[in-house]
């Protein structure tokens, strides 16, 4: 429901402080919530864009113990990556704090008694898993065990990572604590909940009937929840880091994350505006925008709107959840465990100075209404054919031009053709759909409206040739530059919500200074007789090689996780020693190999083995080149009975060992030895 509104309070969701932001987070979430900030701004509007760390949570605590440190080290190490690499990616926050300030402690905990003092609250006792040994409760992550599903022994009390199903820990066999690796026990332990049932219709009727302009999936995953109906769920947790439960008797109980996280929104707009800041949560007025990913779906338009609810005074529920789908990597999901990902801090070491082309491919392909996939290749091609062959190749001619023609001074229009008005109609009917895409969260669209601009302006340079006029009309060629320039100044007004760096740089290179919204559309935007600066390139070609160091530490990655997730596989049934020892193992040279014509498998090698040589074939013709094993000394079976393969007779077998990959590798002894020699 479109309603009146003074201002504009966008929320982020606050990344977890146990890793850095990687593309994903930025293309569903930060870029987007960037874009209509900036937006909002160049119009004048009153918006505010808040943002911080999300530093509760069990996988924090996992991960201080894993390094050995406290969770408040973790929590400062990635807080200021995340926060410092946002920064340089000109994510334009009014605040980005975190939740272990003291002014969320208190507000959140001052949330909870609130709710606590009115009766919000359920007391409800449960069976929760237990570490006897470490005298703590378990969280779900710390509890490990086999999956009922697929026999993993390394699932989690919350999920298998082998097969992907979600559990419960006391679906696991053999449970056993991560802590002191101890049996689980399951003890009795009594939690805050806050009854979801009770505020199900003022739900079902705030967003069915009342938020059906809200997108598709977002719409739909809510409808999903409350169709199912809705249960109790617990607050707290029995764990040591987090907020404490401000209650008598509830000591070694925190506030569960999702509970005390988007109260952080609230902690961080009081820091940011301490007398000002209930206006733009209580006032009806203000309209609140929260972005965030598909995951978090239920916690923005259920949970925390709930908690709202149950709070009252006046707090207002979300106007729109834009959330987005999810980016992939490479057609891979991107994880924060198997380091699958392009990580922002990494991203901008290794690219200087080249956040726009970022945030560019990121939009261009943000996955607003299904899952999408970053590669390198896309990377690299909308920057050379998109971002350098349209935007910043018509900025550079109209700016060429102008020095070659009129020494860098923006020339008066001629007398005649005042301007060339056909392509302000064509600008005037862009800026319409680019506003209508931005308001309705459509940045994909309002990017390509955007790009549009651009290629009004290299069309107009093409068609009216203006070098050609050089000698024979040079009015018509002021004319001409002086559109191409209103041009390039309406593209600067364009693009500052997309990529600020690029339009603040052409902005100061004609002679721009503070445009707005407003000035989007204008045809005298710059005045005659402006002095240009001397043309810089907006945009560069990326080569090859910086995008083949991208896919190689990609390949490197897959290598490791390949390597990390190998398993061995189960011992065999004992041979008795007699058996064995019937087998003859031994060394030989290779002499000669090559490949067997029509087996794409099949090497075929002539063998000294000290006696006649002899000819094996084998199946490792995918493994290796013939040519690199000529010389090589090689283990091989030399007592099983002859055997045809491809028609060719194989007097033994040659000895791999198989990796994690599938790769085989031939075995052969560390020194050399006389072809020939046993292997005992
Ligand atoms: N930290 C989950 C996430 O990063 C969570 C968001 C909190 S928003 C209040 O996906
Ligand atoms: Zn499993």
């Amino acid at each position: 429901m479109e309603k009146n509104f003074k201002r504009t309070l966008i929320t982020t969701a606050l990344p977890y402080a146990n890793g850095p932001v990687h593309i994903g987070h930025l293309a569903g979430v930060y870029v987007p919530a960037d874009i209509y900030a900036r937006y909002l701004r160049a119009q004048g509007r009153d918006v505010i864009m808040i943002g911080g760390s999300d530093e509760h949570g069990v996988p924090i605590t996992i991960k201080a113990r894993e390094e050995g440190v406290t969770p408040q080290d973790i929590v400062d190490r990635y807080h200021n990556i995340i926060k410092d690499s946002m920064a340089e990616l000109g994510i334009s926050f009014d605040i980005y704090s975190r939740t272990t300030s003291d002014i969320h402690r208190q507000t959140a905990s001052e949330f909870f008694r609130h709710l606590y003092d009115n009766g919000q609250f359920e007391q409800q006792t449960s069976m929760q898993p237990y570490d006897e040994q470490a005298g703590e409760f378990l969280a779900d992550r710390y509890v490990m065990g086999t999956c009922p599903h697929c026999g993993s022994d390394r699932a989690y009390g919350d999920q298998c990572e082998a097969c992907g199903s979600s559990l419960n820990a006391t679906d696991l066999i053999n449970p056993h604590s991560r802590l002191t690796s101890a049996p689980v026990t399951m003890r009795s332990t009594s939690h805050w909940y806050l009854p979801l049932n009770k505020w199900e219709n003022n739900l079902r009727s705030w967003i069915l009937d009342g938020h059906k302009e809200w997108k598709t999936n977002v719409y739909g995953q809510c409808k999903s929840w409350l169709d199912l109906g809705l249960q109790p769920r617990a607050v707290s947790r029995d764990l040591k880091w987090g907020v404490p439960v401000p209650v008598e008797g509830a000591e070694g109980k925190v506030l569960y994350v999702w509970f005390d996280a988007p109260i952080g929104y609230i902690s961080n707009t009081k820091e940011l505006l301490p007398d000002s800041w209930e206006k733009y949560w209580k006032d009806p007025e203000t309209r609140i925008i929260n972005f965030i990913g598909k995951d978090n779906i239920v916690f923005h338009c259920i949970v925390f709107p709930a908690m709202l609810m149950a709070y009252g005074d006046n707090y207002q529920l979300p106007d729109n959840v834009p959330a987005n789908e999810f980016l992939n990597l490479e057609g891979d999901k991107i994880s924060t465990s198997r380091n699958w990902a392009v990580w922002l801090h990494e991203y901008l070491r290794d690219f200087p100075g080249k956040q726009d082309v970022l945030r560019y491919v990121l939009t261009a392909n943000a996955p607003e209404s299904k899952d999408n996939d970053f590669t390198w290749a896309d990377f690299q091609a909308r920057n050379n054919n998109e971002l350098v062959a349209i935007f910043g190749n018509f900025v550079n001619r109209a700016m060429v031009l102008t020095h070659k023609y009129f020494a860098g001074q923006v020339p008066a229009a001629g007398q005649l053709l005042p301007i060339d008005t056909a392509v302000f109609e064509d600008l005037a009917r862009i800026k319409t759909s680019l506003e209508s895409n931005l308001e309705t969260f459509h940045f994909r669209e309002a990017l390509k409206d955007a790009m549009e601009i651009a290629r009004l302006g290299n069309k107009y340079l093409q068609e009216t040739e203006p070098w050609k006029l050089a000698k024979t009309d040079m009015e018509r060629v002021a004319t001409i530059l002086n559109t191409a320039l209103q041009i390039c100044a309406n593209l600067a007004v364009a693009f500052e919500p997309f990529l600020p760096f690029s339009a603040g740089k052409l902005a100061a290179m004609i002679g721009l200074t503070n445009p707005t919204w407003a000035d989007l559309g204008r045809t005298d935007l710059i005045a005659p007789g402006t002095q240009l600066a001397t043309p810089e390139l907006l945009f560069e070609k990326i080569d090859d090689e910086a995008i083949q160091a991208q896919l190689d530490r990609l390949a490197r990655i897959k290598e490791e996780n390949r390597i990390k997730n190998f398993k061995a596989a189960p011992q065999a049934p004992d041979v008795d020693f007699d058996t064995f020892m019937k087998a003859d193992l031994r060394v030989g040279t290779v002499i000669e190999c090559e490949k067997v014509p029509k087996a794409d498998k099949l090497l075929k090698f002539l063998i000294d083995d000290g006696l006649e040589r002899r000819t094996i074939v084998s199946g490792i013709a995918k493994h290796y080149k013939p040519e690199d094993l000529i010389g090589k000394q090689i283990c091989f079976i030399a007592n099983l009975p002859v055997r045809k393969l491809k028609g060719i007779p194989s007097q033994g077998m040659i000895l791999s060992a198989e990796n994690a990959d599938g790769s085989l590798v031939v075995i052969g002894p560390t020194a050399p030895v006389v072809p020939g020699a046993q292997v005992k």
